[in-house]
């Protein structure tokens, strides 16, 4: 079933000339792309996109570094999307992501592990309405998208 999962490069990806790579990496596997867009994230955005880590030790921290840059927020949709996209993201800690993802290839700290992505189809639904308007996602016509 066609689902939709909510990603979004970290502060620092933008600097570092990667956002093409990570692009495409999703690109590539057959997902479709339908909302886009560069922003900064604001203290009350950012506490509600991590809300359910509220009172750990890494809370303060996340939300600095989250906060302290411009960010690439993106839609995707495809069959089995937020597994597929994890799997291409990789663990949490880049340490235990496997070469080859993106975790496991650009960074080296859990604290600065590069890209978000929504871990359910209930988690990518909550993230896509706090950072898109229904009208910034494109549900464009795919001719393509049997060949994968
Ligand atoms: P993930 O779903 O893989 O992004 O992981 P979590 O929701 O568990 O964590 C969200 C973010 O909190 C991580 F991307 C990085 C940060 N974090 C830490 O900095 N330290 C930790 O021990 C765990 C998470």
């Amino acid at each position: 079933m066609s689902t939709r999962c909510f990603t979004m490069l970290k502060p620092g990806v933008l600097n570092r000339r990667l956002v093409g790579e990570v692009v495409s990496r999703l690109e590539k596997k057959g997902l479709k792309l339908i909302g886009l867009k560069l922003m900064n994230i604001s203290q009350d955005l950012a506490s509600q996109h991590y809300a359910e880590h509220k009172g750990k030790a890494f809370y303060d921290p996340l939300l600095d570094y989250i906060t302290s840059g411009s960010v690439v927020a993106m839609v995707w949709q495809g069959d089995d999307c937020v597994t597929l996209v994890r799997k291409i993201t990789g663990a949490t800690n880049p340490a235990e992501a496997a070469p080859g993802t993106i975790r496991g290839d650009f960074c080296c700290h859990t604290s600065h592990n590069i890209i978000h992505a929504s871990d359910s189809d209930e988690s990518a639904e909550r993230e896509i309405a706090l950072f898109f308007k229904p009208e910034e996602l494109v549900d464009w016509e795919d001719q393509a998208g049997i060949w994968y």
